[in-house]
C-alpha cells in the first residue's frame, strides 16, 4: 500500500465512518480513521487463513484464558503489516502525529499480568507461525484498575477502555450462546437432563491477530453477557423505572470487571459464574465449529487442542463430558477419555494461595450437573489408577488443579525448575500415578513487540548488522556475537541504549517532575507487587545504600535510579504497603542534597503493557529477585534480557534458563537456592539471626521503625518491619547480605562501560530462545500434536 492510498483510506474512513470532516476532527477521529483503514488491510487476509482451515480440514487450537493482557494494538497491526512507512508518510502529509495517535490508544487491559500477557504473546506467535487457533476470552468492560498515587497510597480507579468505541473487534450478534446456571438436574438412567434457574447470553466479539508479514491471522474471541430476557416494557410503564432494568443489570454485571488478583483465590460466587460462563460458551462454540465440519464426535482430539490457561476454566472438563455423554449420549467413560484427550492445563503457579478451590455447596448450587460429574470422574479415575486419595472433589471442596490435571492429556509447568517443583510438591502424589503427563514449556514472549516495535532503535542496529530474519526466528539475534567483539559496532549499541535512557529521563522529568541522570545506571523492577516478589528486598538494600552514601557522600558512588513499577492487589495491604514505602522513600531521598546525584526513586504510576513498552528498552539493569522456588517463570525477565538489561536475580523459574544462556558471567546472580530456602525456613529465628549478622540490615530496617520515611506517622511501616523482624516467609532478611554483594558488583561492572555493553549486547545475543515462537512450537510438537498451515503471501513493504 502507499502513502497515498492509506491517506485516502483514512480520509474515507474519516468522512464516511467517523461522519467527521477533517477540519473539526480531533485526535480521537484520526486515531479511528487510522485504525479502520489498517484494519481494512488486515481482513482478506484473516479470511483467506480461515478459508484455508476450512478446505484442508485442519485441527484447531483453541486458547482459554480468563485474561489477555493485549494492551494497545495500532502498532502491532502497523508493523506486522508492514505499513509503518505508509501511515509515517500518510500521516506527515495530513499533518497529523503519529506518536500523539499512538498515545491516544487506550491500553487493553484484560489482565493482571504475566499470565495474560503471556495468552496475548501466545496469540501473535500463533499468527506469526501459520498456526490456526482460536483465543476465547472475557470481554470486560473493566479492564485491570488503574492506579494512581495520593499521598503515596495506591488509589484504584476503574479503568474503562470501552468507553469509546474498539476499532479492532467485529461484533458478532449471530454468534450468541445460551448459559445456565443453578436450577435442578433429572437423571435418566446414567444420563441426566439440566434445567437452570438463571439464563443469559454470551455475545461474541472478534479481533483479528494478524502475524508478522501479515501471512496468517487468528482471532480473538471475547463474550459479553447479555440478559436473556431485555428489558422488562410492562414494569417500565407502570413506573417500576428501577426494577425495569435490573434483570438486564445483573446479566451484564458477569462480563462487567475482570478481577484483579494475581495470586489471590478468589472465592467469590461472581468469579465463579465468570469462569463458567467463559468456559461453557467457549466449549459450545468449539463444539459448533467441529460439527459444522465434521459429524463423528471421536474424531474432536484429532481436529481440536484445547488448552487451559491456568484453573480458572477448569471445568471445561466436566462441561465437555456433559454435552459428549448427557447431551449427545456418549458413553461416560468414552466422553471423558476424548475430553482428556483433546484437552490440556497449563500451571503457572505452585504457591498454594494461588490453587483455586470451590466449595461443594456452591458449585452444587451453581452447577449441579457439572458436582455430579466431577464426583464420576473422581470414581472413575480412583478405578483406573486403583487408588482412592487422590480426588479433584476432596474435604468439602472442588480443587480445579487436581480437576485440570485429571481431566488433561498433559500438564505443563512453564519454566524448566518450576515443572520439575510441579513434579515434587503440588501435583506429587498425581505425576506418580501418571509419569508422563507432565511436561515443560517455558515461556517466551513475542520478539515483534518486545524488540521491534518498542525498541526501534536497537532494532534497527541489529536488522542492519544481521537482516530481519531475527524477528520470526529469534535465535538468529546470536549472529550479532561477532558484531559484539567489533568497538565500534558495540559504541552504536550502548549509544542506542543510552538514547533510549534519555527520552525516559525526558518522560520522567515531564510527567513526575523528577531529575535523573540518563548516565546513572538504571535499574528496574516492573512486575505486581508482592511479597514472594519481594520488592521489599530491593527497598531494604536502596535505603542501605542511601545511608553508606549518607555517611561518605563524597566517596565517588555510582549514580543508580531505581525504578519501581506494579500494582497491589486492592485487598492486600501488606503489598499496598511496599508501594507507599517506595514512594515515601522517593520523597525523603529524592530530596536529599547529600545523596540525589547517586541516588534516585521513581515510581511511575499504573504500570500497564504501554509503560512495560516505555521502561523495558532504557533499562541497565533488572530486578529478578522473587524467593527462589516462588516464581514460577516470569516473562517480564525475558523482555528485559532481550533489551540487553543484565539480570539480577535468584536461581528461581526461567532466571535459571537465562543465566544458563547468556553466561554465568553476564548475569549477577544471589541468594539460596528453592533446596535451601526450604531448608533455611524449617530453622527457627532465621530472620533475627539474619539482621543480628548484618549491621546493614538491622539499620535499613532501624531506619523504617523510626519513621525517618514517614514523620508524620512513624509506626506506619509496623507490619513490614516486625513482619520482616519475627516470620519473614519470603526470607527477605536471609538473602539480605548475598544481594547487597550482587548489587555492589554491578556497580564495580558498570564502571568499565565497554565492558557492560559487551555483557549487554550478549544479552540480546543470546535471548532469541525466549522467543514465543519457540514456546508455541513446543506445545505443537509434545502437547497439541498439530502442524501449522502454508501461510498467506508477505504484505509487501
Ligand atoms: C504468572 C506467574 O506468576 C509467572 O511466574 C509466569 O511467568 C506467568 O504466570 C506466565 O506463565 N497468575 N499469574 C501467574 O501465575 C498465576 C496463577
Amino acid at each position: 500500500m502507499t502513502a497515498s492510498e492509506m491517506k485516502n483510506a483514512i480520509l474515507h474512513h474519516l468522512v464516511y465512518t467517523l461522519g467527521k470532516d477533517a477540519a473539526h476532527a480531533k485526535t480521537y477521529d484520526w486515531r479511528m480513521a487510522l485504525s479502520f483503514a489498517v484494519r481494512d488491510q488486515i481482513v482478506d487476509r484473516w479470511f483467506e487463513a480461515t478459508r484455508r482451515t476450512y478446505a484442508e480440514h485442519r485441527k484447531r487450537v483453541y486458547y482459554l484464558s480468563l485474561e489477555f493482557l493485549i494492551g494497545r494494538l495500532l502498532k502491532d497491526a502497523v508493523i506486522n503489516m508492514r505499513l509503518e512507512e505508509a501511515v509515517q508518510d500518510a500521516l506527515d502529509a495530513l499533518k497529523i502525529d503519529w506518536h500523539e495517535l499512538l498515545e491516544d490508544e487506550p491500553d487493553a487491559a484484560l489482565g493482571n499480568g504475566g499470565l495474560g500477557r503471556l495468552a496475548a504473546c501466545f496469540m501473535e506467535s500463533q499468527a506469526t507461525l501459520g498456526l490456526p487457533a482460536m483465543g476465547y476470552g472475557i470481554r470486560y468492560e473493566h479492564g485491570l484498575f488503574r492506579q494512581s498515587f495520593e499521598d503515596g497510597r495506591q488509589v484504584e480507579e476503574p479503568e474503562d477502555w470501552l468507553s469509546q468505541t474498539h476499532a479492532w473487534e467485529f461484533v458478532r450478534p449471530e454468534v450468541a450462546i445460551d448459559i445456565g446456571f443453578g436450577g435442578h438436574v433429572q437423571e435418566i438412567g446414567s444420563r441426566a437432563n439440566w434445567y437452570p434457574s438463571e439464563m443469559l447470553i454470551a455475545m461474541a466479539h472478534d479481533t483479528p491477530v494478524i502475524g508478522w508479514k501479515g501471512r496468517w491471522g487468528n482471532t480473538l474471541r471475547l463474550w459479553e453477557s447479555r440478559p436473556m430476557h431485555g428489558f422488562d416494557l410492562a414494569r417500565f410503564n407502570r413506573g417500576d423505572y428501577a426494577a425495569a432494568a435490573e434483570p438486564e443489570a445483573l446479566a451484564r454485571t458477569l462480563s462487567r470487571v475482570l478481577y484483579p488478583d494475581d495470586h489471590t483465590e478468589q472465592g467469590k460466587e461472581l468469579r465463579l459464574k465468570q469462569e463458567f460462563f467463559h468456559t461453557a460458551a467457549s466449549i459450545r462454540d468449539i463444539i459448533r465449529r467441529f460439527e459444522s465440519e465434521y459429524d463423528d464426535l471421536k474424531l474432536l482430539p484429532k481436529k481440536a487442542a484445547i488448552q487451559i490457561n491456568d484453573t480458572h476454566p477448569a471445568i471445561a472438563g466436566p462441561e465437555l463430558v456433559r454435552i459428549l455423554h448427557d447431551e449427545r449420549g456418549m458413553d461416560f467413560e468414552e466422553a471423558v477419555g476424548i475430553a482428556r484427550n483433546t484437552i490440556s492445563y497449563t500451571n503457572h503457579t505452585l504457591l498454594p494461595e494461588a490453587l483455586e478451590t470451590w466449595g461443594e455447596a456452591r458449585m452444587g448450587r451453581l452447577l449441579p450437573r457439572h458436582m455430579q460429574l466431577i464426583d464420576r470422574i473422581d470414581d472413575l479415575h480412583r478405578r483406573e489408577t486403583g487408588t482412592g486419595h487422590v480426588n479433584a472433589h476432596q474435604d468439602g471442596k472442588v480443587h480445579m488443579g487436581t480437576l485440570g490435571f485429571i481431566m488433561a492429556h498433559k500438564v505443563n509447568g512453564v519454566a524448566a525448575l518450576h515443572t520439575e517443583l510441579q513434579k515434587t510438591t503440588v501435583f506429587k502424589d498425581l505425576h506418580e500415578l501418571h509419569p508422563d503427563r507432565i511436561v515443560n514449556q517455558t515461556n517466551g514472549v513475542t520478539p515483534r513487540r518486545w524488540l521491534l516495535s518498542c525498541n526501534p532503535r536497537l532494532a534497527s542496529l541489529i536488522t542492519e548488522g544481521i537482516g530481519d530474519g531475527w524477528v520470526d526466528h529469534a535465535e538468529d539475534l546470536e549472529k550479532i556475537e561477532p558484531l559484539v567483539a567489533d568497538p565500534a559496532w558495540l559504541d552504536r549499541y550502548a549509544a542506542a541504549k543510552k538514547a533510549n535512557k534519555v527520552d525516559l529521563s525526558n518522560w520522567i522529568a515531564e510527567t513526575m517532575e523528577i531529575g535523573v541522570d540518563p548516565d546513572a545506571i538504571f535499574d528496574i523492577q516492573v512486575k505486581r507487587i508482592h511479597e514472594y516478589k519481594r520488592q521489599h528486598l530491593n527497598l531494604l538494600e536502596t535505603i542501605a545504600h542511601w545511608q553508606e552514601i549518607r555517611d561518605n557522600p563524597n566517596a565517588g558512588w555510582v549514580p543508580r535510579v531505581k525504578i519501581f513499577g506494579g500494582k497491589a492487589f486492592p485487598n492486600y495491604i501488606y503489598a499496598k504497603d511496599m508501594v507507599r514505602l517506595a514512594n515515601d522513600m522517593a520523597r525523603v531521598m529524592n530530596s536529599d542534597p547529600l545523596t540525589s546525584r547517586y541516588l534516585k526513586v521513581v515510581f511511575p504510576p499504573n504500570y500497564n503493557v504501554s509503560l512495560a513498552e516505555r521502561l523495558i528498552p532504557a533499562a541497565d539493569l533488572s530486578e529478578q529477585i522473587s524467593t527462589a522456588g516462588k516464581e514460577a517463570s516470569g516473562t517480564g525477565n525475558m523482555k528485559l534480557t532481550l533489551n540487553g538489561a543484565l539480570t539480577i536475580g535468584t536461581l528461581d523459574g526461567a532466571n535459571v534458563e537465562i543465566r544458563e544462556l547468556v553466561g554465568a558471567e553476564n548475569f549477577f546472580l544471589f541468594g539460596m537456592t528453592a533446596e535451601e530456602v526450604m531448608a533455611r525456613r524449617a530453622e527457627a529465628g532465621h530472620a533475627a539471626r539474619a539482621i543480628a549478622e548484618d549491621h546493614r540490615l538491622a539499620r535499613a530496617l532501624e531506619a523504617i521503625r523510626s519513621g525517618i520515611f514517614s514523620p508524620d506517622e512513624p509506626g506506619r511501616y509496623h507490619s513490614i518491619t516486625e513482619n520482616l523482624s519475627h516470620h519473614d516467609y519470603f526470607m527477605v532478611c536471609s538473602d539480605f547480605t548475598d544481594y547487597w554483594r550482587a548489587q555492589r558488583e554491578v556497580d564495580t561492572a558498570f564502571t568499565d562501560p565497554k565492558d557492560w555493553a559487551r555483557k549487554a549486547a550478549l544479552n540480546t545475543a543470546r535471548a532469541g530462545w525466549f522467543s514465543s515462537d519457540r514456546t508455541i512450537r513446543g506445545y505443537m510438537k509434545d502437547i497439541w500434536h498439530t502442524d501449522a498451515a502454508p501461510q498467506v503471501a508477505d504484505a509487501a513493504e
